[in-house]
């Protein structure tokens, strides 16, 4: 196996993302010959080295290039603080909510401890203002994760960050890694986030219609008046610099709420090697579309030149753009055109999970969900497929089952399903799909992923839309017949 290098110190230095706050890295082993085929169950005892963090949830003055926006994030840069820790290793992370509200972390991806998840009301208390918590937990398995706000709308301000889990025994060959964060942008530009829910349930509607022929239907609520990559515009883009002929991993991560881009590197094609996280078999391909909470690994080897990458917001006319350069030579401008966007785009049933994390076939229970939505009420639900006008509160499960939840979207709009604490994998009629924790469903569509459950509690499961989830079109994956006790005696934040 060739040793891959990690400049990942270089590739920080050259993105936009702070990493003051990181208190403490290390590295360590634990995994000696990959991932196993079925995932050991979550470990609770961290075994590599450890990362500290603080993380500050606060008002905040951020440049997002060319302008100055007021909002809340985790220091003054978005996205927040890159987090990279050894698969097995712990994080530790204390959250301090310096907001005016209540606040929580969520660890998106992560097969995590139900305490640790940051599900307000489910796996924690919120944390109040002037609160604080602290956040430990075992990262078990490799790949691109990120962290962000649980609570309200939070997520559309810059309450987000990057986690990596790094591979110690990692089998892909590279030269550097960039992260790169898309986010659709709309605070502190002379509205906020709980203003755009409050319209939407009123009835609010986009001026022009936003229609993608790709997500079969309307692309989403609102036209953002910015999209960034790494927090920047495209009128003060971030550069990422390499020399030509290097092999550079990218791990796209959209943290958007409302925006689902297709991403492209100009002169290059993608060859993607994981999504959420988890390994699948590569496929080149031209761009890909990611959704909202959805991540997608790609490699590729870099051409001599200056290149645009861009993630145009589908189907709402705009882009986020940054620049990776491997020789001296004007940047093209954030309108170049860019052929990769109309070329071969990745499917779903492109993906087929490495062997490595295949589970492969199984019996399965069968559980069907509907997603379902009015119109302009703004009310939004998750239901069963007997009852599907009926907000579904909770799907029992037992532990140590397979179950397979099929996802009908009866809406006219599609809808990223992200299950908290689990990793599925997505069906295919000839099996081994990829595994994910995020699933796009389009309009009229079934979806149907398995769950493992190997990770006793009660986990939200939601549309990543943060519009529709804040909706309503939520519902928790609880084992056991009976959700416990609400009583949250014992997870209530410290007061500092
Ligand atoms: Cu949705």
């Amino acid at each position: 196996m060739p040793v891959p290098s990690h400049p990942t110190r270089r590739s920080l230095l050259l993105g936009t993302a702070g990493t003051a706050a990181l208190l403490a890295a290390g590295t360590g082993t634990r995994f000696g010959a990959g991932t196993p085929a079925t995932l050991a169950p979550v470990s609770r005892a961290g075994s590599a080295a450890d990362v500290a963090v603080l993380l500050t949830a606060a008002p905040t003055t951020v440049d997002l290039g060319g302008r100055e926006v007021a909002t809340w994030g985790f220091g003054d840069r978005i996205p927040g603080p890159e987090i990279r820790v050894a698969a097995g290793g712990t994080v530790a992370a204390h959250l301090r909510n310096d907001l005016p509200q209540d606040t929580t972390v969520h660890w998106h991806g992560v097969r995590i401890d139900q305490g640790m998840d940051g599900a307000p009301g489910i796996s924690q208390a919120p944390v109040p203002a002037a609160g604080g918590f602290d956040y430990r937990f075992v990262a078990p398995d490799p790949g691109t994760y990120f962290y962000h706000s649980h609570v309200g709308t939070q997520l559309d301000r810059a309450l987000y960050g990057p986690l990596v889990v790094e591979d110690p025994a990692e089998p892909l060959s590279y030269d550097a890694e960039w992260t790169v964060v898309l986010d659709d942008w709309i605070d502190g530009t002379g509205t906020d986030p709980d203003a755009v829910l409050a319209d939407l349930n009123a009835g609010g509607r986009p001026a022009q219609p936003l229609r993608s022929t790709l997500l079969g239907g309307p692309a989403g609520h609102i036209a953002y008046p910015h999209y960034l990559i790494n927090g920047r515009t495209a009128q003060a883009p971030t550069v990422f610099e390499e020399a030509p002929g290097r092999r550079v991993r990218l791990r796209l991560i959209n943290a958007g709420a409302d925006t689902a881009f297709r991403v492209a590197l100009g002169g290059h094609r993608l060859t993607v090697t994981h999504t959420d996280g988890f390994p699948v078999v590569p496929v080149r391909v031209d761009t890909l579309l990611i959704g909202m909470g959805e991540r997608y690994d790609v490699l590729v080897t870099l051409d001599d030149g200056v290149f645009p990458l861009v993630a145009a917001a589908e189907g709402k006319d705009a882009r986020a753009f940054a620049v990776v350069r491997t020789s001296t030579g004007n940047a093209p401008p954030a309108s170049v055109d860019v052929p990769e966007l109309d070329r071969r785009v990745l499917d779903l049933a492109d993906l087929t999970a490495d062997p490595s994390v295949d589970p492969g076939d199984g019996a399965a229970r069968e559980v069907g969900l509907v997603l379902n939505k009015t119109g302009a009420r703004g009310r939004a639900w998750i239901a069963a497929a007997e009852t599907p006008d009926e907000k579904l509160p909770r799907v029992p499960v037992a532990a140590g089952e397979r179950v397979r939840l099929s996802f009908t979207n009866r809406t006219r709009m599609w809808h990223p399903v992200h299950l908290h604490g689990h990793t599925f994998q997505v069906r295919r009629p000839e099996g081994g799909g990829p595994r994910k924790d995020t699933v796009v469903v389009l309009p009229g569509e079934t979806v149907a992923v398995d769950v493992f459950t190997d990770n006793p509690g009660e986990w939200m499961l939601h549309c990543h839309n943060l519009y529709h989830s804040e909706q309503g079109m939520m519902t928790t994956l609880g084992y056991g017949d009976d959700p416990p006790d609400p009583s949250m005696s014992d997870m209530a934040p410290e007061q500092r």
